[in-house]
């Protein structure tokens, strides 16, 4: 098994008590966190890393509503499944809630390497993406991009396209384009293979 649950943080409250220093329920691996929009497809993503349906994938949005911890084994790091934002249905009071459900996670994880930020490989980044990859930048976390459902862009033209449109946004938003990564846990292209094979050796 290449990977394996390890806790479910369902309120800030846990969050003193989980992570001491680096360390999170005595565990030192590093952790990565998957940050986007609800239904970007983080779960999904998280389960062809690790090749195993372990993340719920659901296509009602909001699904992952708390935050979940996963061991990836072989490549010693341990993935953080948050809540997606910009979920419709949400009140006011819902969505503030998990601003700072995740807010007070990010800035309490000593062990976080880095970010994740998922966006959808068809349209974006939105409003909602750029409000969380400047917060993330702001707290000096370190931003990884991947585009999600390459597998919807269908020709040759669209791909390049909207690579073109996704480079001129990210640089507008001072973040590198070139660390930015396209795949399908769809299909689990050759992109998927690059994103795992870089996470696994950083
Ligand atoms: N075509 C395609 N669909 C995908 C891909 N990845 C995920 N999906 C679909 O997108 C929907 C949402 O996927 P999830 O992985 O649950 O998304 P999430 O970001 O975890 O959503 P929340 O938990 O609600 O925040 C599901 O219907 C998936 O089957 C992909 O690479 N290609
Ligand atoms: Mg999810």
């Amino acid at each position: 098994m290449a990977g394996e649950h390890l806790l479910t943080i369902g309120d800030e409250s846990q969050i003193p008590q989980l992570f001491k220093g680096r360390f999170v329920s005595g565990r030192a691996e590093p952790r990565l966190a998957m940050v986007g929009r609800s239904n970007v497809g983080k779960s999904s993503l998280l389960n062809a890393l690790l090749g195993q349906r372990l993340a719920q994938v659901s296509e009602e949005p909001g699904k992952t509503r708390k935050i979940h911890l996963y061991l990836w084994k072989e490549a010693k790091k341990i993935f953080a499944d948050l809540p997606g934002y910009g979920f419709a249905r949400a009140s006011q009071v819902d969505r503030q809630k998990w601003a700072q459900f995740i807010e007070i996670y990010l800035k309490n994880d000593e062990g976080l390497e880095g970010a994740l930020v998922l966006l959808d490989s068809r349209h974006g980044p939105t409003d909602l993406d750029r409000e969380a990859i400047g917060f993330l930048l702001g707290i000096g976390v370190k931003v990884l991009f991947v585009f999600t459902k390459a597998d919807a862009l269908k020709t040759q033209s669209e791909r390049a396209r909207r690579k073109k449109e996704a480079a001129e946004a990210l640089k507008l938003l001072g973040a590198d384009p070139e660390a930015a990564f396209w795949v399908s846990a769809k299909t689990r292209d050759l992109g998927l293979k690059r994103l795992s094979d870089f996470l696994a050796q950083g």
